[in-house]
């Protein structure tokens, strides 16, 4: 199981009639804020995220040899590839439609084997190359270009970069923006001793990976740092995981991101990493089946984290209302469909039957035959207190922990008095927060 548009569809027509009923009493003003607000807000974002996602696109290039395939199967969490040593004989590039079943999720990838091979800046070929891979990008339009690189060649990988920089000139002109790009470099675990792997043993592994990179960004890229331009390591405290560019990509010869890793089946490493990052950088309708279809529990973990924030953030919309909502439940329609987010997000099914089996295990005696809207009301009352006044920090914060709530529950098994603690222990720190910002408000 994995999120089903079709099952998605259902569960928002199914909140619609939940927000009816909850704000039936309202007068109609309020009602039809609540609705664009909050209504709006949920579907829209559901509308963008997963029923009108579509696949990603990727495009990748670089020398045969240097673990194009190899990277598509270490992302894709499986063979899909043709992974060997054969020469490439011609600069054609391939493309795949990757269909991941049971997963609701394919991806388009393409593969411009051979680019390097046949290209010198002086030579005739460059121009056949250039007009091949400008023809390929206009048709193709990737989400994300990869280039990568073996880390055991960057010293030898000048030319190419020459190459990739008319390349790319080429592509400005004539698509006026190049796809984000991201330098791939494979097989660190070949820098220095190959035996001394994984680099979180070997100190010196670590060391060596951090100087390659330096040597890239510095002698081959040529980048130049500067005031509009600086690189953020993409794990903080282990810069050996690579770098992210902020501010002018110019000035790194347009790479966003260079990112060491290891593709080699059965010694991946940093390929999560790499992939949260590829992830970051998509458009939103290509996010959930770019994570979805690599069964990675951490990937998806985080993106139903990202689904928290902006239904927290939606919920905290109500704050500009032109009257005073006083009834928390109006909450109710947002946080009942981000709590069946999760439970999908996590692989389980999309249906009020999980919901409500969220909410009773946030109680510590089972509840039974409690309508749905008792149980929210309960729960409710738990964090906030009853006949609480809704002001938009406690609508925000509110969704907010009742989300993280389900995130423990659906992803991490936790349930019961723990899951309550929990909850209670970040609800706390909210209030705290929120009180601070007031009293800072003077
Ligand atoms: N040690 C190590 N070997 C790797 C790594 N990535 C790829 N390889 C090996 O390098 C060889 C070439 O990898 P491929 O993934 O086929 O390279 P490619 O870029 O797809 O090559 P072409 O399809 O010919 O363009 C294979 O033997 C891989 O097992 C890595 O990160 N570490
Ligand atoms: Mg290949």
């Amino acid at each position: 199981m994995a999120v089903n548009k079709e099952e998605v569809r259902e569960v928002v027509e199914k909140i619609e009639g939940v927000f009816d009923k909850v704000t039936a009493a309202l007068p109609s003003k309020a009602k039809e804020f609540l609705r664009e607000k909050i209504l709006g807000g949920v579907i829209k974002e559901i509308k963008e995220y997963v029923t009108e996602s579509r696949p990603p696109s990727l495009f990748l290039i670089g020398r045969s040899g240097h673990g194009k395939s190899s990277l598509i199967n270490s992302l894709t969490n499986r063979e899909v590839a043709e992974v060997g040593d054969v020469k490439p004989t011609t600069p054609e590039t391939r493309c795949y439609n990757i269909v991941f079943e049971g997963l609701y999720s394919s991806w388009n990838v393409c593969d411009s084997r051979g680019l390097f091979e046949t290209t010198t800046p002086e030579g005739a070929s460059l121009e056949n190359a250039k007009e091949r891979l400008k023809k390929d990008l206009v048709e193709k339009k990737p989400d994300i270009l990869l280039h990568v690189v073996s880390a055991t060649e960057v010293r030898n990988l000048e030319q190419d970069f020459i190459v990739y920089k008319e390349i790319q000139h080429v592509l400005e002109k004539e698509l006026g923006v190049l796809p984000p790009t991201i330098m791939v470099l494979t097989k660190v675990d070949h820098l220095g001793n190959p035996r001394e792997w994984p680099p979180e043993e070997y100190p010196e592994k670590k060391k060596i990976i951090r100087e390659v990179l330096d040597y890239m960004l510095c002698d081959v890229i040529k980048g130049k740092l500067g005031e509009d331009v600086n690189l953020v390591p993409l794990v903080a405290g282990e810069p050996e995981r690579g770098y992210v560019v902020e501010g002018k990509v110019e000035k790194m010869a347009g790479y966003i991101g260079i990112i060491p890793v290891c593709a080699l089946a059965g010694e991946w490493w940093n390929i999560e990493k790499l992939s949260e990052f590829i992830g970051s950088k998509l458009p939103a309708s290509a996010v959930l089946q770019f994570f979805q279809a690599q069964r990675r529990k951490g990937l998806m973990k985080k993106f139903a984290g990202k689904m928290v924030n902006i239904f927290s953030r939606i919920a905290g919309g109500i704050g500009a209302s032109p009257m005073p909502i006083s009834d928390i439940m109006v909450l109710l329609p947002l946080q009942y469909s981000l709590i069946a987010l999760i439970a999908s997000l996590s692989c389980r099914k999309m249906s009020q039957e999980t919901v409500e089996e969220f909410l009773a295990a946030c109680r510590t005696t089972t509840l039974v035959g409690i309508g749905l809207r008792e149980l929210f009301r309960q729960l409710i009352k738990i964090f906030i207190g009853p006949g609480a006044v809704l002001s938009a920090a406690i609508a925000a914060a509110g969704t907010w922990v009742i989300g993280q709530g389900a995130i423990w529950y659906f992803f991490d098994g936790i349930t019961g008095k723990e899951l309550l603690r929990r909850m209670k222990e970040i609800w706390k720190e909210k209030i705290k927060e929120m009180k601070e910002r007031f009293k800072n408000k003077g």
